[in-house]
């Protein structure tokens, strides 16, 4: 397997040298961020973001994401010019070595929290999820209470700026359901499965986080169904997924380990997101280290059964707590990633060993 890092390119507070000094590590994962959802990516701005991760000694062949344009989650007909943008950036992506592309399909909001530096026991702090905090409750109230706790920080998707418009969405995604949903997202795949096939880029859905409907949103990649259900609408290898521990094991019901034997064995998920969350008995969660006990997610399982299945895409540690006092987007510091890196990479590297 290849593990990777997520870097945020010039946003991020973390110098690319520094991922090239945690042992294992081969490659980041990369994305365009100052280009809206729908844009199609310049070339210019593809070969500089490669060029800077090669020149760095990293690979980088794993794009996340390539955003979906509301309008193709609303059914739209507008949604066929936002299509052939996507078309047109996978093909720019592909010119450049990109072989997989991760992306989500959930209406307005990417992840969502009620907490993006909760405290815990250790002295540490985490990004959290408070059922009380979150449901039945304004978007807007919530994002101005996170903006205010987290040092300006916004959770991805919920930028100032992008939330002016929130009302006309919210109004626009008003009789949605998850069956038209999902048809919007069959129309999509259907247009750019055959693009990726042709480009030789792998499509990788990552899970609904969290698992379930927030603000009365439909919400389609949560569980198993829904996994399989996607990968059957346009049954190719090229119609993949994320597998995110954390995003699935957000909902206890889900099985993580069978999971990712499933889809892993069936070579349908070409990249991974490690990650370990605690709940409590309200259904409330919070993020951990990647140690196994730490949290409810049976991280040494997951490694085992996709070592059994002789796993050869790509992986990374998904969000850490911040520790040691480092500052940055939360979720994403250097030093508790690369701590779960480390751990997940002794676990892998024993059961070579024993192969
Ligand atoms: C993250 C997501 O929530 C998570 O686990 O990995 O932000 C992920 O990057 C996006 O939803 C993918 O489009
Ligand atoms: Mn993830």
């Amino acid at each position: 397997m290849k593990m990777t890092y997520r870097w945020y390119g010039r946003d991020d507070h973390i110098p690319l040298s520094y991922f090239k000094q945690v042992p294992g590590a081969t490659g980041v994962v990369g994305g365009i961020f100052h280009i809206p959802a729908g844009e199609d990516w310049p070339e210019e701005d593809v070969k500089n973001l490669i060029e800077e991760a090669n020149n760095a000694g990293l690979e980088l062949e794993v794009i996340e994401s390539v955003n979906v344009h509301d309008d193709i989650k609303l059914g739209l007909p507008s949604r066929d010019r936002y299509i052939e943008n996507y078309q047109s950036t996978m093909r720019t992506l592909s010119k450049y070595g990109i072989k997989v592309i991760c992306y989500n399909f959930m209406p307005i909001f990417d992840w969502t929290r009620s907490d993006l530096a909760m405290p815990l026991e250790d002295g540490s702090n985490a990004l959290a999820y408070e059922r009380d905090k979150v449901e039945g409750i304004d978007p807007n109230v919530l994002i101005n209470r996170i903006l205010e706790g987290s040092k300006g920080h916004a959770m991805p998707g919920w930028e100032p700026e992008r939330l002016a418009g929130i009302k006309k969405l919210f109004e626009q995604y008003d009789g949605m359901t998850e069956e038209k949903l999902f048809d919007n997202l069959v129309y999509f795949l259907e247009q750019i499965i055959p693009v990726a096939k042709e480009c030789d880029i792998k499509m990788a859905i990552h899970p609904d986080d969290p698992p379930w409907s927030v603000f009365g949103l439909p919400r389609i990649v949560k569980n198993e169904a829904d996994l399989d259900r996607i990968i059957k609408a346009v049954d190719e290898p090229e119609n993949g997924l994320t597998l995110c521990s954390g995003s699935l094991g957000a909902n206890l019901e889900n099985d993580l380990v069978a999971i990712f034997d499933k889809y892993t064995a069936m070579d349908r998920a070409p990249f991974l997101h490690i990650r370990n969350v605690k709940h409590n008995e309200k259904g409330d969660f919070h993020e951990v280290a990647h140690k196994d006990e730490t949290g409810s997610v049976d991280v040494k399982g997951i490694i085992k059964v996709i070592h059994k299945n002789n796993f050869k895409g790509y992986w990374r540690p998904d969000h850490g707590r911040m520790i040691w006092g480092e500052e940055g987007r939360p979720g994403y510091g250097l030093y508790d990633r690369a701590l779960g890196a480390s751990y997940i990479q002794g676990i892998w590297d024993i059961l070579e060993e024993e192969k």
